[in-house]
C-alpha cells in the first residue's frame, strides 16, 4: 500500500512500502530472537497480484531470512490471487524454487509438520474465490447469491474435512485461513476489496479440534471467539492503510501452541501513526492563528497527518498555508482539507440537498471527489449493501449473519 507515501530515491521504493518492510523486520527479529518454531503469514503479501520486482525482492529477502530459522507458511490471500486458477499467485515463486522451509498455501491442505520443539498438525484454507467456482460446469448459470451460497458451503466442507484430519493427530493443531468471518468488525478493507466477499460464521472456524485459528484478510486485530478455546484471531495488518485505522493498534500474535492449553498475546509494532486534526475556525478572528493553536496540541512527529479546516467562504484568504505547513514539518505526510460553509450546498449541484436520499448524497460526494464511473458505481452499490444490512440488523437483532 503506497498511499500517503513518497518515492525514496535511495531505495527506489515508496516510503510507505518501507514502513511495511520495517514492520516485517520487527516481526522477523522478534521471531528469531524468541526462537519461534513456525511463522504463519495469513495472506495478502502485496496489494496486487503483479507486484513490482523491487517489492518482490524485498519481501523475498525477508521470507528467506525467516525460513533459514524456522518453517514459514505463506497463505495465499485474495490480493495475491490471480483471477484464473491456471495463473500464478504472487507467492508461487517460493514453491517453484522450492525454497527450503517455505510452504505456499495456494490450495487447502493439512499436514504434520516437524518443528524443533516437536510436531504439530498444520492446516490452511486460502481465500475462497468465487471465480474458481465459475470454472466448474456444475455452477454454470447460477446467480451471484447462489454462487455465494455454494462457495460458503464449499469452504465449510473443506474446514470440516480439515478438522476431521486434525482429530486423528494427538498433537497441537493450528488452522490458518484467509477470509471474512461474519462476526468480525471490518474497516477500510471493505472498500479496498470493492466486491462481495463470502463470509463464514465463526462457528465454522472455531472447532474445538483446533488449538489456535490464525486468520488473515481483515486489517483490524481482533479475537472473535469471545475468549473461548480455540482462540480465533485476526492478527491484523502491520501498518495502517488509511485514516479509518487511525485508532487501531497494529502488531502480530505470539502464540504458545499446546494441545488444549494454548496461550497467545498481541505484540504491538511501531506502526506509523495517523493523526486527524480538526479546526473549526468559523468564529475565529484570525483563522490561521486558530489553526496553529490546534496543531500545537498534537504530536505530529513522523505521523501521516490530515488537517480538516472548517471555515466561512469569506475567510479563505485568511487561511495561510505558508504559515500552517511549517508547523507540520515534523510530519511524514500532510494533507489539508478545507470545508467551506455554504459552499457544500452549491457543490452538491442541488438547491435543496436536504431532499436528497443518503445514496444520492453519497453519489454526489464521490462525484465531487473525482471517482470514475466504474468505481463510483461500485462504491454506491457497497454503500447500498451496508445501509440495507443496517436495516436488517435492526429488524432481526438476534441474527449474526450480516
Ligand atoms: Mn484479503
Amino acid at each position: 500500500m503506497e498511499n500517503y507515501g513518497r518515492l525514496d530515491p535511495a531505495t527506489g521504493t515508496s516510503s510507505r512500502v518501507r514502513d511495511f518492510l520495517d514492520r516485517m523486520d520487527e516481526v522477523i527479529d522478534f521471531a528469531i530472537r524468541g526462537e519461534a518454531d513456525l511463522t504463519v503469514f495469513a495472506g495478502d503479501a502485496f496489494k496486487h497480484r503483479d507486484p513490482e520486482p523491487t517489492q518482490q525482492r524485498e519481501f523475498a529477502q525477508r521470507i528467506k531470512r525467516l525460513a533459514d530459522h524456522m518453517p514459514v507458511l505463506l497463505l495465499v490471500g485474495n490480493h495475491d490471487m490471480p483471477g484464473q486458477a491456471a495463473r500464478a499467485s504472487s507467492v508461487d515463486i517460493f514453491q517453484a524454487l522450492q525454497v527450503p522451509g517455505v510452504i505456499v498455501g495456494s490450495k487447502s491442505e493439512g499436514r504434520v509438520l516437524d518443528t524443533r520443539r516437536g510436531p504439530l498438525f498444520l492446516a490452511w484454507l486460502p481465500y475462497p474465490m468465487r471465480n474458481r467456482l465459475l470454472s466448474d460446469p456444475e455452477h454454470a448459470g447460477k446467480s451471484i447469491d447462489e454462487l455465494e451460497s455454494a462457495l460458503r458451503t464449499h469452504a465449510v466442507d473443506i474446514l470440516a474435512d480439515l478438522a476431521r484430519q486434525a482429530a486423528g493427530h494427538a498433537m497441537p493443531r493450528l488452522l490458518a485461513a484467509h477470509l471474512s468471518a461474519s462476526e468480525a468488525r471490518v474497516g477500510s478493507e471493505r472498500l479496498v476489496m470493492l466486491g462481495k466477499d463470502v463470509s463464514l460464521s465463526t462457528s465454522a472456524l472455531a472447532d474445538p479440534v483446533w488449538d489456535y485459528v490464525a486468520l488473515g484478510h481483515i486489517h483490524c486485530h481482533q479475537e472473535i471467539n469471545h475468549g473461548r478455546p480455540p482462540a480465533v484471531v485476526y492478527s491484523g495488518s502491520l501498518e495502517r492503510i488509511d485514516f479509518g485505522e487511525e485508532d487501531e493498534p497494529k502488531g502480530f500474535c505470539w502464540v504458545q501452541l499446546a494441545r488444549g492449553q494454548t496461550t497467545w498475546e498481541f505484540v504491538p509494532v511501531a506502526a506509523r501513526p495517523f493523526r486527524t486534526i480538526r479546526a473549526d475556525v468559523r468564529h475565529a478572528e484570525d483563522p490561521t492563528h486558530a489553526i496553529l493553536s490546534e496543531l500545537a496540541k498534537v504530536d505530529v512527529a513522523g505521523a501521516v497527518v490530515r488537517v480538516v479546516i472548517t471555515l466561512r467562504a469569506d475567510q479563505a484568504a485568511a487561511v495561510r498555508d505558508r504559515e500552517i505547513l511549517p508547523a507540520l514539518s515534523a510530519a511524514a505526510n500532510v494533507s489539508l482539507y478545507r470545508q467551506i460553509e455554504d459552499e457544500v450546498r452549491t457543490r452538491l449541484g442541488h438547491e435543496n440537498p436536504e431532499s436528497l436520499t443518503p445514496i444520492e448524497l453519497l453519489e454526489g460526494f464521490f462525484r465531487l471527489r473525482g471517482e470514475d464511473d466504474e468505481r463510483r458505481r461500485a462504491l454506491v452499490a457497497l454503500a447500498g449493501e451496508i445501509l440495507a444490512a443496517d436495516v436488517q440488523a435492526g429488524e432481526a437483532p438476534s441474527s449474526t449473519e450480516g
